[in-house]
């Protein structure tokens, strides 16, 4: 039988193949798998360990903090402290970045994280997950500031999603294409599945919130009627829709067996570009979707293009089988 390769292992292996991996990096990514590992004990526990229901707060964008939602932003935040490889972090769940407390040497990353992905799902018990995002905190200056935060998608070192479903699955790259660790419950470890994920180009299933469709642009609403007008109208194919609204369980849907997904700016509220936020949502999501071989963009330019100018900035999303999020985009742009 083949040897299972471990998470440790692979990248160990990587960083002596190409050196693409640094090693504080290395201890960076072996940490925030840790803490995914974590976070997927509290979430199994579910009922059992006290950890379901609202906390009765809100975060900085208004909405209401679940329990979970609250634990897995503790559990990132203490496991990343201590290890000398960060600066900073900064999450859905607090205002502003989070300092490496002075006690602890400060290393030259940035952290980006949504602790728990898909805040709906948390209590009906369908997968929800840890997105992040890696970035090299700039070194003309010393200490860190919100601003070192604001850098495209297109710098980031490193990204990727725990997803916490029937089984828990740790999805990363660090610019070598993607590969996917189940984690082996017995063993305490997470084990590679597979290396070297491709998203195929062409998709027959589309994955959007259709109870905003009278909400939609001409471009978006467009491209959803084509979908569902099947094999007699102008696609001559019938699509199939899926909506899971955790987008790490979409996307891996899409890394798996392709789609495209959607989350576009609408008419309920005008002045936000979309719902999901484009540091630790849409921009490791839109590298590891473009290193598997797909597309995203927020309908007019390429996602990981766009310069952030604030933590929070909302965007909107179209990502996944390449030939799909361009025809999308041309509806938008005219191309
Ligand atoms: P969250 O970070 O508060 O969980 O919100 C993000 C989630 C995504 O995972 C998902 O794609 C989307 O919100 C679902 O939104 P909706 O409930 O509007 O369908
Ligand atoms: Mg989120």
């Amino acid at each position: 039988m083949a040897q299972k390769v471990s998470l440790t292992r692979y990248l160990v292996e990587q960083q002596r193949v190409d050196g693409s991996i640094p090693a504080q990096l290395r201890l960076l990514l072996e940490v925030v798998a840790r803490a995914c590992k974590s976070i997927s004990m509290a979430v199994n526990k579910g009922a059992l360990g006290g950890v379901l229901g609202s906390a009765e707060s809100e975060n900085v964008q208004g909405e209401v903090q679940k329990k979970l939602d609250i634990i897995s932003n503790e559990v990132l935040i203490e496991a990343n402290e201590w290890g000398g490889h960060l600066a900073a972090m900064a999450s859905e769940e607090m205002d502003s970045i989070h300092l490496v407390p002075s006690r602890y040497p400060q290393g030259e990353y940035l952290l980006l994280f949504d602790p728990l992905d898909g805040s709906s799902n948390i209590d009906v018990n369908v997968s929800i997950g840890t997105i992040f995002s890696v970035l090299k905190k700039p070194d003309d200056h010393p200490g860190v500031q919100e601003a070192d935060f604001l850098q495209a998608g297109a710098k980031q070192v490193a990204a990727g999603y725990c997803v916490y479903g029937p089984s828990t699955t740790l999805v990363l790259t660090v610019g070598d294409g993607v590969a996917m660790f189940t984690l082996d419950r017995e063993q305490g470890s997470f084990v590679l599945t597979q290396e070297n994920v491709q998203i195929p180009a062409d998709t027959k299933e589309f994955a959007i919130n259709m109870s905003n469709m009278r909400h939609w642009d001409a471009p978006v609403k467009r491209y959803v009627d084509e979908c569902l007008a099947g094999k007699e109208g102008p696609r001559g194919k019938d699509f199939n829709m899926r909506w899971i609204a955790s987008m790490v369980a979409d996307v891996h849907r899409i890394l798996t067996r392709g789609g495209i997904f959607m989350y576009p700016w609408d008419k309920r509220e005008p002045e936000k570009a979309g719902k999901l936020r484009l540091m630790y949502e849409a921009n490791p999501m839109a590298w590891l979707v473009e290193q598997a071989g797909g597309a995203a963009t927020n309908g007019r330019q390429r996602i990981l293009d766009l310069q952030p100018t604030k933590l929070h900035e909302r965007v909107a999303v179209f990502l996944g089988s390449k030939n799909e999020v361009e025809r999308v985009t041309e509806y938008h742009t005219g191309a």
